[in-house]
């Protein structure tokens, strides 16, 4: 159970430890001014009906009630310890995974816990300003539950950093909470991570995309041979679910109102379904080619040797290591990568070892294909004869083998002023942008009303009726 009579509920016995006790508790306070600057903007004062994680048993972890998010018990929590868990790959396939850091890779477990953790306070500054736009109460309540877990995450990391690395660590954790998202001078650390999310369609597609890399990473990282942070990945892995639900029911709801009007009006012209206040397919396709071609990229290149290195240490896994039926050392194997030669985009088989950010990335692919397909039987179950598709993984891409290039959604090379000419049929415009925004004025909430962009969600938040008063402005 977590104990929630401490200044820093945790299931880590951190009372056990004073200097650490004593050093997080140092770094409260940091956190809080960071939240108060950076978390959701005009907030401080709601009362948010929100869930707060009680146990981390798989049954009874969430507890539903009203909260002021500064008071939300942001804490450590780690899944239990396995006493017989193995290190699953690489050369120390087989020792005890370990309790503590081995020293021969600390600086690039830091970075590796740096770098996940750099994320979680990323996207909140990201999403700061949305409250203000938000199309209902309910939708209000669900950003307001993402930023407050992905505040726990940051604690998840910053845990680990002090526990385990000394006083880099607690350098470092000071760092996660001066960068900025976009900040020219002192920006977070990945690329999507500093792009704006400006309006409601971004969060959607922000959380089913870029999230649901959120769980990828985490996954590969809870196979890690460093025990606690796998079971701090493991425990975070339970949150990342609702992220993602949010983002992939948001965008449903959204497809579903836009067929509804469509088909009320008996309209397909994209302007034609704009003049009724909704979103047009067009625009949600240029949106999902938008966040689905930066969160690739967030995989890293094709062929890395840090990868390689993360793998053959131990640190860092793959997608369902232990389920995956091979040598788990990827000595001999090898995997497919594709590069442009010659105007062509052409297959190449390197080491796999050398490739496993590109097979996580297929990985995530595959899955990003299947909630697609969900959002298309929604389209074709009106009727309107329009194909969502996800363009060819080289478009738009800023990392790897296809950095520079310039692939059409189809995976035609093109020269750079024939990609630039076609841009906007593929990406979101200066406006599609202005328009979608334009939509999202002003905040709805009123309980159990729904901005006309929206369709209304299948069922509440914990079995509450749609209705509910989910945030209280006091
Ligand atoms: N932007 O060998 P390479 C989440 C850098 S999301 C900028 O290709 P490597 C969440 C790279 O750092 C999950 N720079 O890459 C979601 C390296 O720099 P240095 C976050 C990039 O190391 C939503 C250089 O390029 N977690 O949790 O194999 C809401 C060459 O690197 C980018 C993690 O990412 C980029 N996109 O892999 C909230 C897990 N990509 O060292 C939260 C931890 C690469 O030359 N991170 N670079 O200066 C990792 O495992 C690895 O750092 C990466 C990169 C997979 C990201």
């Amino acid at each position: 159970m977590i104990d929630y009579t401490e200044k820093i509920p945790n299931n880590v016995d951190l009372g056990r430890d004073r200097g650490l006790q004593r050093a997080l508790e140092h770094w409260q306070p940091a956190y809080m001014g960071w939240w108060y600057d950076m978390g959701p903007n005009e907030s401080h004062n709601y009362e948010v009906y929100l869930r707060t994680a009680i146990s981390v048993e798989a049954d009874g972890w969430a507890q539903f009630d009203y909260v002021k998010m500064p008071e939300y018990r942001w804490g450590i929590f780690l899944q239990p310890r396995d006493e017989k868990r193995e290190v699953n790959f690489g050369i120390h396939k087989g020792s005890p995974a370990w309790q503590e850091v081995p020293g021969e890779y600390r600086s690039t477990l830091r970075r590796v816990i740096v770098t996940q953790g750099d994320t979680e306070p990323a996207s909140v500054e990201q999403q700061r300003l949305l409250g203000s736009s938000c199309p209902s109460m309910y939708d209000l309540r669900n950003i307001f539950q993402v930023n407050v877990e992905e505040g726990r995450h940051l604690w998840a990391m910053v845990y680990l950093l002090h526990r385990y690395f000394g006083r880099d660590g607690r350098e470092e954790a000071e760092a996660l909470l001066a960068r900025r998202s976009g900040d020219a001078d002192n920006p977070r650390i990945l690329g999507a991570f500093n792009e704006p999310t400006p309006d409601w369609l971004a969060f959607y597609m922000f959380t089913f995309f870029t999230d649901r890399d959120g769980k990828f990473q985490l996954c590969a990282l809870a196979e890690s041979g460093f025990d606690p942070l796998s079971r701090t990945c493991r425990f975070m892995l339970t949150e990342e679910a609702h992220h993602m639900f949010v983002g992939e029911t948001g965008i449903t709801r959204i497809i579903k109102r836009t067929c509804e009007v469509m088909k009320e009006n008996k309209l397909e012209d994209p302007s034609q379904v704009r003049a009724l206040g909704v979103i047009d397919l067009q625009t949600i396709q240029r949106y999902l080619n938008f966040h689905y071609s930066v969160t690739l990229d967030l995989y890293g290149s094709d062929v890395s040797s840090n990868a390689a290195n993360y793998f053959t240490n131990g640190l860092k896994g793959r997608f369902r290591e232990t389920k995956l039926e091979d040598d788990h050392v990827l000595s001999e194997a090898e995997y497919p990568v594709y590069e442009v030669i010659g105007g062509k985009i052409v297959r190449k088989d390197v080491p796999a070892l050398t490739a496993l950010n590109e097979r996580l990335r297929d990985d995530y692919i595959e899955e990003i294909a299947d909630g697609v397909a969900r959002w298309q039987r929604v389209i074709d179950e009106a009727g309107i004869p329009f194909k969502l598709t996800l363009p060819h993984k080289g478009f738009h891409r800023a990392i790897g083998n296809f950095a520079g290039r310039h692939i059409s959604v189809n995976g035609e090379v093109l020269t750079a002023e024939a990609w630039k000419k076609r841009e906007h049929e593929w990406l979101p415009s200066p406006a599609d942008e202005k328009f979608v925004q334009s939509l999202m004025t002003g905040r709805v909430v009123e309980p159990g009303k729904f901005a006309n962009w929206i369709a209304p969600p299948l069922r509440g938040i914990n079995s509450k009726p749609l209705d509910f008063e989910y945030v209280r402005f006091n």
